[in-house]
Formats: structure tokens, C-alpha cells, sequence
């Protein structure tokens, strides 16, 4: 597909400045008049015609100035409608459209999903309402008139404000929105349907009155409490960490079923899947509520970061997404444990972006270049986007970050900005040159940073060689490590370094040399800390050293970390002497701190994933082995540990009638409690699956429920069976719920899951047409369970391929997105890597794929 260029960039040579739409909604035809007030751009190209977007349109009629346009004034094709003369003036263009919402598969654009009509217009589903200069530096002031059948769509949603609403004859309604705020058509939702609601006000630090709503399927309503309680903490919370003020009437929060990601930040209208919106304890897991209390944040946060600032184009992604990311991760830090969840944060990094910036689908932050925009919705621009945001937080300090904020908002608010306007407003507050900086924007791959120490004893000084290594040419990065030194009974407080006098250490430079002085003894260095950069560190150190880091840093990442490593070592290099010793110091870490912080301790006792180890290796990755090895160390450890687990699990056991609550310090217990049942299982497979069946049948909530499962579904047997089995009817009519089962039992590490799999494509509530179900059963397969998927006799990659060549037409980006699974398979090992390939090639070989799917295909063939 051709490429679209950065470079290329150029204003649209005309602006729209206001949109007044008229939608009249009818399941077959949607009616959409569309009068749009078009002036010429004086930033703008002086000539030439004027095109607008369109895509899979049905024009009904087009006036210029109230007159209709002859029709060889202009040409209509695939990918819009050209104007031939357009006036070098402000004129009126009525655009008249037809749309089809039931047949809309691809999810972009209007669409119904469960009788209730929705948009997702992000990031050029716009065209597919109308003919529209679809492209993020266009932005005008909506009015929105929507119309439907009473009965069908007695709730009807629109951006902004509502100002009118009232009967059309008989059985008809309308309303009327209003958004004063301009914005590019990619913001744009309406929402129509049978809808029960949840609402709560809030009055912002400004003095304005805000209706905030939930809205949800009817009956549905108790489930929708948290999501609105977690609106109302985001604006809290973004008043006072960054002084941003909510700045309409109403805020609604719409949850449908069928959704292509998570959520979408409309202006005033988010538009959610219902994933991430309905939660209850029988069919919600912690996991879900802090997901929901996260993405509820992160679409809330964008009020200010991408829509009040919105883009300049779509290479500017990482301005709005990772910003918002950064602001999400530090709401959820606010709410929850900060370390705890600084350690989710990058163990979702290293899982998803460092993979990929390893791989054939990697880019810099900023792409320079695309085929198709819906495929740079990645890690490396959301989840790296964030953490490039956080190191310049790190680089100048919080004080200085927040000015930087302030002054990012109030230069460009009501402006498309680029990350030149975003790194201009921090050197603006800090008088700082921030062009090196900038390079991590830039540069695609992840940095290797070594580091080699010596100690002096005589001199009592420890100095430390730190170098950086990027796999692509170029001058070095700016990378901020957090550092300190660690001796035997602790924290080395008293040792000093003059280049990094606030513990932490730029280095702008490929290599540097620091020197502590006054180290009274040999030290460990903890480096990285609260994992002050996205790199990887090549530090060289014995089990012993990382275990004294386990035990005594003083920071909580480090000490996470230190227990990673050792397992890792372990995974990829088993040794029974040094897995005892590791036990034993695990052992020493619960008996003494497990249960003061049970949810760290439960993130000690989660060993690396098979994925995290075979990302370590550099090729011919074999996941049988990889999971022998970790299944093994796991057992080694459930024996080893065995009796302190028991004494955990008693600890832990909730009181008789307790009732459930998601908070963090609740969830933390569950969570190191069935961690403790879970590696008990790995040690003693059938009294694991004896404890874990009673827990099943005892569990009061879809966490313990589910973790119970979860360790049931390693065990192989009848008792395996029948709990799936029951579990399957006790949720027979809980998609959401029934989207656990498929994914759990998609990543049995089992020959037998191919056939299962198949099986459960069968199951009355699976549905290709909507992406849950999708992701739940063949996207857990694909990046979850790396035995079957990376089979060495190809099944594994076929069922993906399969299922990617059945989706292409009608839902090309979940087609595309499961396809990104094969990112890595030029390090798998020779026969499951020419099985990849011929899977590949045979995609390629369809004729008429999507320019999503032959994107990811041409670059992942690369
Ligand atoms: N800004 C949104 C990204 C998005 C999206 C959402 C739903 C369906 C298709 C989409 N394409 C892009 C979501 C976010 O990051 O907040
Ligand atoms: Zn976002």
C-alpha cells in the first residue's frame, strides 16, 4: 500500500468552520444532510480543486450556496468527492448522504451494535458519515440534529450540550446538541437506542454544574456504578494534578457491545466497550475494575490532551495518546499502590512494546511514514509515548513539568499541536535545549544500557561505567537513570556522587564514568529505579547480589525487578542449587513482608512469562522449551515453598460473610492469596487441583472464581472438565464473563486446545461480528498461549491465519491486529519459523486484502 509521509505534511487548502448536521436515523438508510461553511485556508495551497473524504457513501444531493451543483463540477470515487472549481471564498456546501448502519461490519463510522446506534469516527471513520475534509487540523463548531423512531431510540445522544428536543408527528423524536468547543471531525459520535442510565453531578473548581452519565443496556444499571464513580475521580483528580477543569454541561459515558478497542474519547459523549464499563462483583475481577477505573481516566484525561489539544496530523499521535497514557498511569498511581502499579506498567511494556520495537512492525514514537493510521494505535506510540512524557518529568523535575503542562495547555488549547509545540512549552518554563531530548521521539528500537562497577575499598569509592547502545545509528539519547547504591544491611545513604546529587544520573552521552565516594563497603548497584527509562539493562550481577537487592533496596521496583532476574536466569539456564537458594530468599521475603503488602508480594511470586523469556533470547526461540523450563521452576518453588503458601492462604481467607470491595488493599489480598494457591498447584499438581476446586466452590466473587479456574485449566483431568464445564453454564447468558472462559481455555499450554478452540468457535455466544469475542478466543490464543500458537506442525499459526483471512472484509482492523502475533517469528526456531512463513505468504496470496492486513503482511514479511 502507498505511503503517506510526514514530510509530506501540508495545510488544508480550505478550513471548515461550522457544521450543522441533520441525521435521521433508519437501520437501512440512515439520512445524514450535512451544511458545512468552507473558507479558504490562507495557510493553504492558493488553487487546485477540493477533495472530500468519503468512503462506502451514498450521495443523495450536493448545493453550493442553496443551488444544486451540476454534476460536471465535480466526480465522485472511491475515496471521495472531488470539487473541480471550489469558490476562492466562504461558501455553504450542503452535502446529502445515505448511509447503511446494519451492514457497517467494520465498526467505523455509523453503526449498530445490539439495536443501538453508535460512530467511531477516530481516526477517519468521519468520511464514512459524510464527504468531509477528514483530517485532525480541520476543526469546526458541531450542531447535531437526530432523529429516530421513539421506539427505537428513545435516547438520543449528540457532543456538547443538548438544547432542544421534541416529537416528530407520531412516533418520531429529535434532538439537538451543541458543542461550542471546535474540533476535528475524528471527535465527532452520536449514539441512538434503548438505554438505561446511571448519572451523578459534579461541580467543576470553575463553578459549573456537570451532569455526569452512564449510560447502558436496560437492566444493566447496577453494573454501571463504578465506571461513574471513577468519571467523577478523573475530574477530581485532573484539577488537582494539572489544574484542567471539565468544561461542558454534561459528560456521558456510553457502553456498546461491539467495539473495535477500548474506548473513544468523543467530545462530551465517550463511547465505551461495555468491557470497560459494567462492573459487579459476580462477573467483574479486580483486574476489571482497575481497567475500567484506568480507561474511564485515560478518556476523560483527553478532554484537555487531544481534544481541547488535538493533532496537528496522525503522526502526531503519541501527543495525545501517550500524554494521556502518562496522565491515566499517574491517576491509577493516586488510587492504587504506586509501585505496585509502576510494576504493571512496565511489565505491560516489556510484554507488548519491547517485543515490538524488536521486531519487524517496529517505529519510532513518532512514525514518519504510514500505509494505514489504524495500525499505529501501538504499545510503542501509547505505552513508550507515556514513558518518553514521564522521563522529561524525570529530566526537569515535578515542579517545572507541571509549569511545562500549564503552558502547553495555554499556548495551544483550541489549536492541532505537534510534539515541537509540546517540547517548546517545557524549554520555554525551563530555559532549556530540549533537541536532544527530542531524539526519543525519533529513534525506533529500545536502548541497551550496560553497566560494569569497580570498588575501591582502600578509597572507599565505587565507580560505575554506564554506556548506551541504540540499534540504529545515530546520536546518543537522553536517558535518566535513577540510581543508588545498596550494601548488605541496606540503602549506602552515606555514599556520594556528584553527577547524580539527586539519586538520579543523565546520560547524554554513549558512555560515562560516575564516581561515589564515601562507600563503605562493596555495593550493589540498583540501577534504573522505579525504571527511570524504556531500556534494557545489561548490568552483570550474581544470584546473591540480586537477592540482596530483593531484600534490602529501598526501591520497590528494584526489588521486583531483582526477583525477576534471578527467575529469568533460572528460566533460561534451570540449576536446582541455585533455585534453593532462590526459594530460600523468597521464603525470607514472605515470612517477613508478604502479608504487610500482599499485592507487591503477589507481583514477587508472578515468575517472568514465557513470552518475557523467550523476548530475552535473540533466535531460534523454542516455546516448548522455554515452557518446560518455567513450568519446572515453578514446581521447584511450590515445594519449596509449600508450607509458607498454606499459612498465606489461611491468612488471606476472607472472613465468613465478608463482602466483596475492588479496593486496592482488598484486591491485593485476593491477589497474592490465589498467587500462593497458584504456585501451590504448580508444586502439587493434584492436591493444587483438590484446593482449588473447593475454592472454586467457595469463591464469592469473579476473581477468586476465576484465578480458582485458571489453575484448575493447567491441571488436565476430569475435574478440569467439569468445572469448565459448569462455569460455561453457570455464564451461559454473561458475554463478558464467557469471554474469560474463552480466553482461558485458549491459553491451556495443550495439544488438546486446537480442538477446543474449534469447539468453542461453535458456542452460541461466540460471534466473529463482534470483537470481544474475537480477542477473547483467538487474540488469547495468538499472544497467550505460545506452545499452541507457535506449533511446530504451523496448526497453530493456521487457525490465526485462518480466522485473519475470514475477518479481512468485514472487520479489516481486528483482522490486522491479530495478525500482529506474528511479530516475532523470525526468532522462532527454523521449522516453526518456515511454518510462519508459509502462513504469511499464504495470506499474502488472497487476492483483495485490506490495506490494514496487507500493511501489517508486508512489513512483518519484511
Ligand atoms: N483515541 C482512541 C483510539 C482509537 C479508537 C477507539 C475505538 C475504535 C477505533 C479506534 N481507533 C483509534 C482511544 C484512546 O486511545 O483513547
Ligand atoms: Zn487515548
Amino acid at each position: 500500500p502507498p505511503l503517506i509521509r510526514l514530510e509530506d505534511y501540508r495545510p488544508s487548502a480550505f478550513l471548515i468552520d461550522r457544521v450543522n448536521l441533520d441525521i435521521v436515523l433508519d437501520p437501512h438508510a440512515t439520512r445524514i444532510t450535512a451544511d458545512l461553511a468552507l473558507r479558504p485556508n490562507p495557510a493553504g495551497a492558493p488553487d487546485g480543486p477540493l477533495h472530500l473524504d468519503g468512503d462506502d457513501l451514498t450521495l443523495v444531493g450536493l448545493d453550493l450556496d442553496g443551488a444544486p451543483v451540476p454534476g460536471a463540477d465535480y466526480a465522485v470515487d472511491a475515496s471521495g468527492l472531488t470539487l473541480h472549481r471550489p469558490p476562492r471564498r466562504p461558501f455553504m456546501l450542503r452535502v446529502v448522504t445515505e448511509v447503511d448502519p446494519t451492514a457497517n461490519t467494520k465498526l467505523m463510522g455509523l453503526y449498530r451494535t445490539d439495536g443501538v446506534y453508535c460512530t467511531q469516527c477516530e481516526a477517519d471513520g468521519f468520511r464514512r458519515i459524510t464527504y468531509f475534509l477528514d483530517r485532525p487540523d480541520v476543526m469546526a463548531v458541531y450542531t447535531t440534529r437526530i432523529e429516530a423512531r421513539r421506539e427505537e431510540a428513545p435516547v438520543l445522544l449528540g457532543n456538547g450540550n443538548p438544547v432542544e428536543a421534541g416529537p416528530v408527528g407520531e412516533d418520531r423524536h429529535y434532538a439537538v446538541w451543541h458543542d461550542p468547543h471546535p474540533k476535528p471531525a475524528y471527535l465527532f459520535a452520536v449514539v441512538g437506542g434503548r438505554l438505561g442510565k446511571v448519572e451523578a453531578p459534579f461541580r467543576t473548581m470553575e463553578g459549573r454544574d456537570v451532569t455526569c452519565a452512564v449510560y447502558v443496556e436496560p437492566g444493566r444499571e447496577d453494573r454501571a456504578g463504578y465506571a461513574l464513580d471513577a468519571v467523577i475521580r478523573s475530574m477530581q483528580w485532573d484539577e488537582r494534578a494539572f489544574g484542567r477543569a471539565y468544561d461542558l454541561d454534561v459528560f456521558n459515558v456510553v457502553a456498546v457491545s461491539a467495539f473495535n478497542m477500548g474506548a473513544m474519547e468523543n467530545k462530551g459523549l465517550n463511547i465505551f466497550n461495555d468491557k470497560y464499563v459494567l462492573a459487579v462483583p459476580e462477573t467483574a475481577t479486580d483486574a476489571d475494575y482497575a481497567n475500567i477505573e484506568a480507561i474511564i481516566a485515560h478518556e476523560y484525561f483527553h478532554n484537555w490532551s487531544g481534544n481541547r489539544v488535538t493533532c496537528r496530523d496522525w503522526f502526531q499521535l503519541c501527543l495525545k495518546e501517550g500524554l494521556t497514557v502518562f496522565r491515566d498511569q499517574e491517576f491509577s498511581s493516586d488510587m492504587r499502590s504506586r509501585p505496585v502499579h509502576r510494576i504493571g506498567e512496565v511489565r505491560s511494556l516489556r510484554a507488548r512494546q519491547f517485543p515490538e520495537d524488536a521486531g519487524p512492525l517496529r517505529h519510532p514514537v513518532r512514525p514518519n511514514a504510514y500505509a494505514e493510521i489504524n495500525n499505529f494505535y501501538t504499545a510503542t506510540v501509547y505505552d513508550k509515548g507515556a514513558e518518553i512524557v514521564r522521563m522529561l518529568r524525570t529530566l526537569i523535575g515535578p515542579a517545572a513539568f507541571r509549569a511545562g503542562m500549564d503552558r502547553y495547555f495555554a499556548d495551544n488549547d483550541g489549536r492541532a499541536a505537534t510534539v515541537e509545540d509540546f517540547l517548546a512549552a517545557f524549554a520555554t518554563v525551563t530555559g532549556r535545549d530540549l533537541s536532544a531530548f527530542a531524539r526519543w521521539y525519533e529513534r525506533p528500537g529500545t536502548p541497551r544500557l550496560s553497566a560494569q562497577g569497580a570498588y575501591d575499598a582502600a578509597a572507599r569509592r565505587y565507580t560505575l561505567h554506564l554506556a548506551q547502545a541504540l540499534p540504529t545509528e545515530g546520536p546518543p539519547l537522553v536517558i535518566p537513570v535513577a540510581l543508588g547504591l545498596v550494601g548488605a544491611g541496606g540503602p549506602l545513604d552515606g555514599a556520594t556522587c556528584a553527577s547524580a546529587a539527586d539519586g538520579v544520573f543523565i546520560l547524554d552521552r554513549i558512555e560515562a564514568e560516575l564516581v561515589f565516594e564515601n562507600v563503605t563497603e562493596e555495593p550493589v548497584p540498583s540501577l534504573l529505579r522505579d525504571f527511570s527509562a524504556p531500556v534494557r539493562l545489561d548490568l552483570a550481577l550474581s544470584d546473591a547480589q540480586r537477592l540482596r537487592l530483593l531484600a534490602r533496596d529501598s526501591d520497590p521496583f528494584n526489588r521486583w525487578q531483582a526477583a525477576q532476574d534471578v527467575a529469568l536466569r533460572l528460566i533460561l539456564a534451570p540449576d536446582a542449587a541455585r533455585t534453593d537458594a532462590f526459594a530460600e530468599a523468597l521464603g525470607t521475603f514472605l515470612d517477613g513482608e508478604a502479608l504487610a503488602d500482599p499485592a507487591f508480594a503477589a507481583l514477587v511470586l508472578a515468575l517472568p512469562t514465557e513470552a518475557e523469556a523467550a523476548d530475552a533470547l535473540s533466535g531460534d526461540i523454542d516455546p516448548d522449551a522455554i515452557h518446560r523450563a518455567r513450568h519446572a521452576l515453578r514446581a521447584h518453588l511450590g515445594r519449596a515453598l509449600a508450607p509458607r503458601l498454606t499459612r498465606i492462604d489461611a491468612a488471606l481467607a476472607p472472613a465468613e460473610g465478608a463482602s466483596y470491595s475492588p479496593d486496592a488493599a482488598s484486591a491485593g489480598r485476593r491477589a497474592l492469596r490465589n498467587a500462593a494457591l497458584d504456585l501451590m498447584a504448580a508444586g502439587d499438581p493434584q492436591a493444587g487441583a483438590a484446593l482449588a476446586t473447593r475454592r472454586l466452590d467457595a469463591a464469592t466473587n469473579m476473581t477468586d472464581r476465576l484465578a480458582a479456574l485458571a489453575t484448575i485449566a493447567q491441571i488436565p483431568g476430569e475435574a478440569r472438565e467439569a468445572a469448565l464445564a459448569s462455569f460455561g453454564e453457570r455464564y451461559a447468558h454473561e458475554p463478558l464473563v464467557l469471554d474469560k472462559w474463552f480466553a482461558l481455555q485458549a491459553t491451556i499450554p495443550e495439544e488438546g486446545t486446537l480442538a477446543r478452540i474449534a469447539a468453542l468457535k461453535g458456542h452460541p455466544a461466540f460471534a466473529m461480528t463482534n470483537p470481544n469475542r474475537v480477542r477473547a478466543l483467538i487474540g488469547s490464543f495468538s499472544m497467550g498461549n505460545p506452545t499452541q500458537f507457535a506449533r511446530a506442525d504451523g496448526s497453530g499459526f493456521a487457525l490465526v491465519a485462518d480466522t485473519v483471512k475470514a475477518l479481512d472484509s468485514a472487520n479489516p482492523q481486528i483482522a490486522a491486529r491479530l495478525l500482529t502475533a506474528f511479530g516475532s517469528w523470525r526468532r522462532l526456531e527454523k521449522n516453526r519459523r518456515q511454518a510462519a512463513a508459509e502462513m504469511l505468504n499464504g495470506i499474502k496470496a488472497v487476492p483483495g486484502l485490506s490495506r490494514d492486513v496487507a500493511d501489517i503482511l508486508v512489513r512483518t514479511l519484511k
